[in-house]
Formats: C-alpha cells, structure tokens, sequence
C-alpha cells in the first residue's frame, strides 16, 4: 500500500489497483472563446490547472498506472442531449450552436476535443459522456471491472459539477476516491472550496483530498 497524506484522514491505496480519472478538461471549458466563456465564465481560473493535471497524467504514466480521460459531449443529432439540458437557461449559446471552436460539446468537433497539453497517449481510455457523472451511460463502469481497481484518483473540471457527480457516483459503487486539490477546478473559488469540503466532510463521506506533492512525496517515499 501506498499512504498519501490527506484530508480528512491518510489515504493509503494498492498501486496495483488504482486509476486516475481526469475530467472533461476540454478546450471549451477552458480555453478562451469556448462555451465555458460565452456562458460569463473567467476560464483563466480553468486554464491555470492545465500544469498540475499534466504532471499528475505525467506521474500516472511513469509508474504504468491506467489514465482514464473523459470528455463531455453529444452526437450531432442531439439525439443523446435531453431538451432539460440543451433549453435550460438564457445562454448566448446552446449545445450544438456553431461556436468559435465549431458545435458546441458536439463529439468530434474542435472545442470538444481535450486541451492540446493533456491529449491522451495510446493506451489510455478516454470515455464520452453525455450527462455530468461519467457512470451514466458510458463504459467507465465496463472498464473500472475490466482493470479490477479498487481506487481511483480524481483531477479536472469543474470540481462541483462533473467531478463532484462522477465522485459521488463512484462513491457509491464502492470505489475509495482521492481528489487532487490543485489539479481541479471551479469557475467559482468558493464552490471549488465549499465541494473540498462536502467531499471529505464526516469522515471522508465522498472521499479524500490532498494536493499533488503529497501524491508525489507517498509515490518516492515508496520508491526508497
Ligand atoms: C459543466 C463540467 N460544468 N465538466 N461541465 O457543465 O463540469
């Protein structure tokens, strides 16, 4: 086992069964003239963690461990987009509106596409998704079996929507999950900080947080 010094409690996970899942850090949440913009977010926030998840990914792929990309998206017929979620609101822009990065959230298009710094390697999997949980009607769940872990680590955007819904969901089919602080992000500072705290409140009732050095210092203290 290997023990990170986390919140609320140490988190100690078996490097033979643990995969990292890395959220929709796609260029139209956090690239400038992307849906996450036109909807009135400051996507610096966003693009700032850009760093931190890749020396994350980095550290994953030195050690052999599975790196799990997931990216939010639709077909282009809509056909998988309930009206609830493409109608909500009053935005300048709608799933599936042509925007700077082609449709957005559109599979295949441009601003759909993940961040150039955090493309996935051969061998990684990536897993589209059409709601905010990776779980719902995806493969992750055929995957997570297929590999056997037990453990997962959880990094991306944005940490109360996709990330908080996809912990919750794997929370509740028994995965013990680690948060990497610093390799997550809000458009909104005080729910990035209210959900650290929902996820490891009551003894870790979602899961564990601790910031990527604590990882990196577990992984080399287990190396010596
Ligand atoms: C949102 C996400 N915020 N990836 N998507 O709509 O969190």
């Amino acid at each position: 086992m290997i023990t990170v010094d986390a919140q609320p409690f140490a988190f100690s996970f078996p490097p033979e069964k643990v995969a990292l899942i890395v959220i929709d850090m796609q260029r139209d949440f956090i690239e400038p003239g992307g849906f996450g913009e036109t909807l009135g977010n400051d996507v610096s926030r966003l693009e700032a963690i850009v760093p931190t998840v890749g020396a994350l990914i980095d550290l994953f792929r030195a050690k052999g461990w599975p790196v799990i990309h997931t990216r939010e998206n639709h077909a282009p017929d809509l056909s998988d987009c309930p009206p609830a979620k493409r109608l909500r609101g009053n935005p300048k822009l709608r799933i599936g509106d042509d925007g700077a990065m082609g449709r957005i959230l559109i599979r295949g298009e441009a601003g759909a596409e993940i961040v150039d710094a955090l493309l996935p390697i051969e061998g990684e999997y990536v897993v589209d998704k059409p709601g905010k949980g990776a779980f719902y009607a995806t493969d992750l769940p055929a995957i997570l079996e297929d590999l056997g872990v037990t453990h997962l680590m959880f990094a991306g955007v944005t940490t109360e929507v996709c990330v908080q819904t996809t912990m919750r969901e794997a929370n509740d089919r028994g995965f013990n999950n680690l948060l990497i602080e610093d390799a997550t992000e809000s458009y909104f500072a005080a729910f990035k900080q209210a959900t650290l705290e929902m996820i490891r409140a009551q003894g870790a009732i979602v899961g564990w947080t601790a910031p990527l050095s604590a990882l990196q210092a577990a992984v080399s203290g287990a190396e010596s």
